[in-house]
């Protein structure tokens, strides 16, 4: 049976939600421009006013936000209530440049709260449910944003935060958890460190709630068989308020946007042009509901796609697929591009876990990637003839996803770096030229 949070928001009519959106946005419009200077004076520079925007029809009209724009702000420049009425901030992981941060009044927080209480909901989670969440806390989102969310489910709540990995394992057992809150990368990793403490059949867990970082179908199914659950993907970004901004219910097929909040749109990454539907583009967003943090027209970068088709789970609201990677975290080499989840795609199918790094370099102005993945311990004992054979069909297999040579080197288990949060797959050494 499928469990929502709100119902009467989530599997409301397309004309309802549309009607909550041409109101909210007209509002938020309004105080965007009496409060925030910054983007004021980009709409001026656009040459448009609150009063061109009468509807969603006329969104396009507005300016486009981006990580610059933050950066440039940063660190007040964009908050669109007086501080004494903002109760939190929150940043980005980001290690580059400067840090994004993101203002919340206590109303931003009860509504984000809410948001991860639906994704909660829609992967199983009642009140019974011990919901474990071990994204990190502080200034990411991840933790704050679950933790918030089970509470509003009911749901009793360990906030075990990241790191620790026995410590994890142990409250698993000892405690019964029963939904899983992580990236990705570290399920599997939690799945891999249970199995080799041969304690699988002591963890009660059902579902678990992943995002934060890119995971392609295959790390769902390993994921799933190795934890003994249903892997729900979950979706959000700090800027826009954190995890929930999306996630996935029980058909799979994609994940549901919280339109009462925020309004999705896809543009053509290169000329900005808004993009029909079911179209390939990057996601942008703006935020209707939020009071301290407004972003109207944000780009995220995120590659995806919409979709409006009728969900089995009753709701209503628009699904974006997985995000296909990020365009800046897209890897051009040779001039071809290439994504991450790609080359996981193909590790996993001929049997790897994903554990696994791309090394790019210029070499004699040339760029050449090397792909490095952990045997598994059954291949471990291979001869050197078989570890040859093994590299040379993931050779090929790369070449017939990429379109190029990658390099592939098979390093021994547990080699490879494992995470705790977002995983590091990419190390491009060519950056270090172009200083
Ligand atoms: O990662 C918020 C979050 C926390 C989401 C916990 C889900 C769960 P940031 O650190 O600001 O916020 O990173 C946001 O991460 O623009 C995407 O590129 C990527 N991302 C987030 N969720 C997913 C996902 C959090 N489910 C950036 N699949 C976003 C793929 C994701 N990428």
């Amino acid at each position: 049976m499928e469990h929502y949070f709100q119902p009467e928001i989530e599997c409301a009519s397309r004309e309802q939600i549309l009607a909550w959106q041409n109101e909210r946005l007209v509002k938020q419009v309004r105080h965007v421009y009496d409060n925030v200077p910054y983007y004021k004076k980009l709409m001026e520079e656009k040459g448009v006013t609150p009063a061109d925007i009468q509807s969603v029809d006329d969104l396009h009209k507005l300016p486009f936000l981006t990580k610059d724009d933050l950066r440039d702000a940063y660190p007040y420049g964009l908050v669109a209530k007086p501080l004494s009425e903002c109760v939190r901030i929150q940043s980005t992981s980001g290690t580059t440049g400067r840090r994004v941060v993101a203002f919340y009044t206590q109303h931003d927080i009860d509504l984000w709260d809410e948001c991860c209480a639906r994704a909660i909901m829609a992967a199983g989670g009642t009140k019974d449910d011990v919901v474990h969440v071990s994204y990190g806390y502080g200034l990411f989102t991840g933790g704050p944003g679950l933790n918030g969310g089970s509470h509003k489910v009911g749901s009793l709540t360990l906030p075990m935060s990241s790191g620790n990995t026995d410590r994890q394992i142990q409250f698993m057992c000892d405690l019964g958890s029963t939904i899983l809150c992580c990236t990705p990368s570290y399920a599997a990793y939690l799945g891999e460190s249970i199995h080799e403490r041969g304690l699988q059949d002591q963890i009660k867990l059902k579902a678990g709630i992943f995002g934060a970082e890119a995971w392609t179908e295959e790390m769902r199914r390993d994921i799933e068989k190795s934890l003994g659950i249903k892997a729900y993907d979950i979706y959000g970004l700090t800027e826009i308020s954190g995890p929930g901004v999306s996630f996935e219910c029980s058909e799979q097929t994609g994940m549901h946007i919280n339109e009462d909040h925020f309004i999705a749109e896809i543009i053509d990454p290169t000329t900005g042009e808004v993009l029909p539907e079911g179209e390939k583009g990057e996601l942008v967003f703006t935020s209707i509901t939020k009071e301290a943090f407004p972003l109207l027209r944000y780009r995220t970068r995120d590659i995806c796609v919409l979709t409006r088709e009728k969900c089995s789970c009753g709701r209503t609201h628009v699904k974006m697929s997985k995000p296909m990677g990020r365009s800046d975290d897209m890897l051009i080499i040779k001039g071809v591009n290439v994504f991450p989840s790609q080359v996981e795609t193909v590790l996993i199918n001929k049997g790897y876990a994903a554990n696994y790094q791309i090394i790019v370099d210029r070499v004699n102005n040339s760029d050449v990637i090397e792909v490095q993945v952990e045997m598994t311990p059954e291949m471990f004992s291979d001869s050197l003839r078989q570890v040859a054979d093994r590299e040379k069909e993931l050779v090929n297999a790369l070449k017939a996803m990429l379109g190029i040579y990658a390099k592939v080197k098979l390093v021994a288990p547990k080699t490879i770096a494992r995470s705790e949060g977002k995983a590091v797959r990419v190390i491009d050494n060519r950056k270090l030229y172009e200083k």
